[in-house]
């Protein structure tokens, strides 16, 4: 009877372990259940003046819904149930690539948080360019170009140095012959990168050093510097603020005096966030950029980040690529755009191109 006894008592406090460890299962499983999902995540993308509508589903566990954007609060939901919409504003955001955060509490006081990314795309489509070359000039093939600017007739270049031997230089440039008649060479560990020219002063971006170096642009002399963060690709000026590159699809304008950040725009077409922005050139209240490693040049709107003109660049690619090349380096992407005003032509060339080509842009044939 005892042995009976003894065993309905075993068999009792198994059951009531065995629910407690239910319990426990299920708290510990309601715990981790987010509270909301996103239905259509990886397809956030819309054009400017759309919104984009992202797909929300509430659990009734959730108590307080939050979506950020950086560090400020776009919106805050409370006792929300069931499926709902949120609209993202595109004419407030701009062009770009954006970073969602969506952080939900549940009624126990967790906390579960997702991040989705929204792409503003252009409102409206680009046109095709191809180029026309006009004449083919000498450019030193040593030469491993990162900044390419005209002042009136004289041709300005700086240089970069990938295998880091002092080759960083800046100099005024014949270009009908590809001599250097004024040159300075920066020391190493210096990685010189975009360049431009705005009252007699001449900026050269450095890649990895967070350095602008600033020349008298007559006699090339260094007369000062400014730091900055991040990396520096390409620079040009639309003769208010200097504008920069550093491979992202984001343009930062800079006050000349103190290098401060202006404002920022994003970069797109009307089908995707356009990156890897490189060398660049003002040219008639539009920004032209060399997009890295493709043998394109885009021509950019600058109030909004807005693709106008994609220029193929694929024949002068093709005949560097095809020529035999007898110097020692070889030559790699195509990356210098100039405008000279006196002739309305864009003169390209590339990092070690033995050619500098004055090219004109025509409508590409359907
Ligand atoms: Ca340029």
């Amino acid at each position: 009877m005892q042995g009976i006894k003894l065993a309905v008592r075993y068999i009792f406090c198994f059951f009531l372990l065995f629910i407690s460890s239910c319990n426990n299962e299920e708290q510990k499983q309601e715990e981790q259940q987010f509270p909301f999902t996103i239905s259509n995540e990886g397809e956030l993308q819309g054009k400017l003046g759309q919104e984009i509508p992202v797909k929300l589903q509430v659990n009734d566990k959730l108590k307080v819904l939050v979506a950020i954007q950086l560090d400020d609060t776009l919106k805050i939901w409370k006792n929300v149930k069931g499926s709902f919409i949120y609209n993202f504003n595109t004419v407030k955001s701009g062009i770009g690539k954006y970073d969602i955060k969506f952080i939900g509490e549940t009624e126990k006081g967790k906390s579960f948080d997702q991040t989705v990314t929204l792409d503003v795309l252009s409102d409206l489509p680009f046109n095709v360019y191809e180029t026309t070359v006009r004449t083919s000039f000498s450019h030193l093939p040593t030469s491993f170009t990162q900044g390419l600017e005209f002042d009136g007739d004289q041709l300005y270049e700086g240089t970069g140095d990938p295998s880091y031997t002092g080759a960083t230089y800046v100099a005024k440039v014949d270009f009908k012959t590809g001599s250097q008649s004024t040159k300075v060479s920066v020391p190493i560990p210096n990685f010189g990168e975009g360049i431009t020219i705005m009252d007699d002063k001449l900026y050269q971006l450095t890649w990895q050093q967070q350095i602008c170096f600033v020349y008298d642009k007559n006699t090339l002399k260094k007369i000062g510097e400014f730091k900055y963060e991040g990396e520096g690709w390409g620079l040009c000026n639309d003769g208010e603020y200097l504008i920069m590159s550093n491979g992202s699809s984001t343009l930062t304008f800079r006050n000349p005096i103190t290098f401060e950040v202006v404002k920022t725009i994003q970069v797109a077409t009307d089908k995707s966030i356009v990156s890897n922005l490189n060398e660049l050139e003002f040219v008639n209240g539009l920004i032209y950029a060399n997009v890295w490693q493709e043998d394109i040049l885009v021509s950019i709107e600058p109030s909004t980040g807005r693709v106008k003109d994609l220029i193929n660049c694929f024949n002068i690619v093709n005949q560097i690529r095809s020529a035999t090349n007898a110097s020692s380096t070889r030559p790699e992407v195509l990356n210098g755009i100039a405008y000279k005003k006196s002739t309305k032509t864009f003169f390209l060339t590339g990092k070690y191109w033995p050619t500098l080509f004055e090219v004109t842009f025509s409508p590409k044939n359907t």
